[in-house]
């Protein structure tokens, strides 16, 4: 192991001892010395870390086994958020998510990796892993971005299958929407579960991905902050990363995610840099309708996150331990 990556290894695996530690159950606080749990952590928890929205034990597990087997950080955010695209009991992500509002199953992802490349499907239908899609518009097109019907041709003529996204509980969903056909987002219930992962692999080098199918019966066409490099997700493997959920509109005026790496560039914590976020959002907008969940990972190992109303979780795991923590 070179020197610099047994430095990186130790700064980071004391950061995330102790963050992992300060997450443990409370019982096991407990029973252990304050020195055993950090000391316990260490041992058990090697790097990978990996941070992702809402609660997402899966989808971690996942990042950390691709991890653990020596994938990379990349590797470990797209396998991971492709368990909730593949979920059809998640009605905000891939197949089954809510259509918009004339039936159509729109998705966006995107995808960045420690080198600052990045790759972004939008408004992409019939396709069920739009962020294999997005890796493959960063590593094999000059391009960063892929819209609509050039997104599907792209991903066809690349062997994905062309499938229906619409499942019944969706649809029934949407004919139930349609009786009124009021748009009016609520806080959390509306579907806020797109998922933005980060992961650090054991090299240090940080990766993310975010993928959604948006907001419910939202106006066709429309898009959000989620495959938008700097809104939804950015990545700056010398500082860290940060990835959004909740209402993209406001995201999008704020350029959120990107806004996080930089206050952290500027000397932040993550949590610092979170709360600021959230509050260029607060001090502006009618924030009362709508909710914002940032989480940000420092090359340290330090996490933070920040929401506008309670009730938005992320989910945190090591290499052998994961938590679902309420954000602040
Ligand atoms: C969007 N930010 O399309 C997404 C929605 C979301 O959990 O986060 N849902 O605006």
């Amino acid at each position: 192991m070179s020197n610099r990556r047994k430095f990186l290894s130790k700064t980071i695996l004391s950061t995330i001892g102790i963050s992992i530690g300060s997450i443990l159950p409370i019982s096991c606080k407990e029973n252990s010395s304050t020195n055993k749990v950090v000391e316990n952590s260490k041992t058990n928890l090697e790097f990978p870390i990996v941070l992702s929205t809402w609660s997402n034990q899966k989808a971690n597990d996942k990042a950390i086994e691709v991890m653990k087997k020596g994938g990379s950080a990349l590797d470990a955010v797209e396998q991971g958020v492709m368990i909730v695209e593949a979920d059809e009991k998640d009605q905000s992500v891939g197949i089954g998510g809510r259509p918009d509002r004339d039936g159509n199953v729109t998705l966006d992802a995107c995808i960045m990796n420690s080198k600052g490349d990045c790759g972004s499907v939008s408004f992409l239908q019939n396709i069920k892993h739009p962020i294999q899609v997005a890796r493959k518009v960063m590593e094999d097109t000059p391009h960063v971005m892929l819209v609509g019907q050039g997104a599907q041709k792209f991903a066809i003529e690349n062997g994905f299958e062309r499938q229906n996204l619409l499942t019944e509980a969706s649809r029934k969903d949407w004919e139930e929407w349609k009786k009124e056909s009021k748009y009016k987002p609520i806080i959390n219930i509306e579907n806020h579960d797109t998922i933005g992962m980060l992961a650090i692999d054991k090299n240090g080098d940080i990766s993310g991905a975010c993928t959604t199918s948006g907001l419910a019966f939202k106006m066709q066409g429309r898009v959000g902050d989620s495959p938008i490099i700097g809104a939804g997700l950015f990545i700056d493997n010398e500082i860290g990363g940060a990835t959004a959920t909740g209402m993209g509109e406001a995201i999008l005026k704020t350029l959120g995610s990107f806004l996080v790496v930089e206050l952290m560039r500027q000397g932040m914590s993550p949590q610092e840099a979170c709360e600021e976020a959230v509050m260029r959002i607060v001090r502006k907008q009618d924030y009362k309708s709508f909710q914002i969940g940032y989480i940000a990972l420092n090359k340290k190992g330090e996490m933070g996150s920040y929401c506008i109303h309670s009730d938005f979780v992320y989910t945190i795991s090591g290499a052998e331990e994961s938590k679902i923590e309420n954000s602040k």
